[in-house]
């Protein structure tokens, strides 16, 4: 039987409401082929939809940190807390969870975003939004058996390809970032050292060189948690 039309259902704006109640955005969907490295579901066969969810600026975080997990002291809260948040949303749409930090090996989570909505690559690795700039992240993705009417992708060309000066690579005071690759070991050891206030307080201080999406930067309290999760430090959410 062919597919049917590609328009956005009921069952997809459904979806985004409750995430957004739960306190997550989707980030698009797409139906993935051979090629998309996505798992089987428990039955063995090919999801038919995957959609993305996860945080753009600080609007998720908020409502994570007033969530249990974030004050129970324990270790990973936001994982705990997304995949909690994911598995419920998956029990009562008929999907099932996967995370981007099971792994390695790691699911391609960069790769499906740029199928799921118009997203590009940027020199510093992580991918840009011609809105919210860096300042996003995904926390699971939701796995359907059949294809769910998914909104049309807008074609909008990279923010990058107009950026001339390309402050973000001027921006590391470690230089991590060659354009091509980054040096994970520099950048952790300036980020555990004493010279490191501004990294690990207030966030990479490469990714906020750049202009695109200013006003959806993280907040130093959310920066700093992911800050201090990359060096492994214990935190709290607050
Ligand atoms: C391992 C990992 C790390 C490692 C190593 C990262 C590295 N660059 O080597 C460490 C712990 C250091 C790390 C740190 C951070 N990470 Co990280 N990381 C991951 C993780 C778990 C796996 C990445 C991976 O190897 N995938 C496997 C390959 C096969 O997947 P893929 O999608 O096909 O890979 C594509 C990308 O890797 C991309 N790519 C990779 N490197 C480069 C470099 C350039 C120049 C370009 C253009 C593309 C590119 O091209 C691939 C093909 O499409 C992902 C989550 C996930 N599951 O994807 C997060 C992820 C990539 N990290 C993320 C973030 C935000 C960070 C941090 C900024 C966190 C922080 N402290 O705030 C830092 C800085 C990272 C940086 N500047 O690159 C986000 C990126 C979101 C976005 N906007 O794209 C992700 C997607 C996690 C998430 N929950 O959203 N990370
Ligand atoms: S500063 Fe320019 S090149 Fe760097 S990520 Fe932002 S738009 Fe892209
Ligand atoms: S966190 Fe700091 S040291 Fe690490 S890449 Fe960003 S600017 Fe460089």
């Amino acid at each position: 039987m062919s597919a049917p039309a590609e328009s956005p259902d009921t069952r997809y704006a459904e979806l985004v409401h409750d995430a957004e109640r739960g306190g997550l955005a989707c980030r698009g969907g797409f139906h993935p082929g051979p090629d998309d490295a996505v798992p089987a579901l428990p039955d063995g066969t090919r999801p038919g939809t995957l959609v993305l969810l996860g945080f753009v600026g600080d609007r998720q975080w908020d409502v994570f940190r007033r969530a249990p997990e974030a004050a129970d002291g324990l270790a990973d809260p936001l994982d705990r807390w997304s995949r909690r948040v994911i598995d419920a949303l998956g029990a009562r749409h008929q999907g099932f969870g996967v995370y981007p930090n099971e792994g390695p090996p790691w699911w391609p989570f960069q790769q499906w975003a740029m199928r799921a909505e118009r997203i590009h690559a940027s020199p510093l690795g992580m991918l840009i939004h011609p809105d919210y700039g860096l300042w996003h992240a995904y926390r699971g993705a939701l796995m359907f058996p059949d294809r769910l009417g998914l909104p049309p992708i807008e074609s909008r060309p990279s923010p990058c390809e107009r950026c001339v000066d390309r402050p973000c690579l001027r921006g590391c005071p470690v230089g991590a970032f060659t354009g091509t690759g980054y040096d994970v070991a520099a950048c952790a050891s300036h980020v555990r050292s004493a010279a490191r206030v501004d990294c690990l307080e207030q966030g990479c201080e490469a990714r906020r060189r750049c202009p695109v999406g200013a006003a959806y930067a993280y907040r130093p309290d959310h920066a700093g948690f992911h800050m201090r999760a990359f060096i492994g430090r214990r935190r709290s959410a607050k």
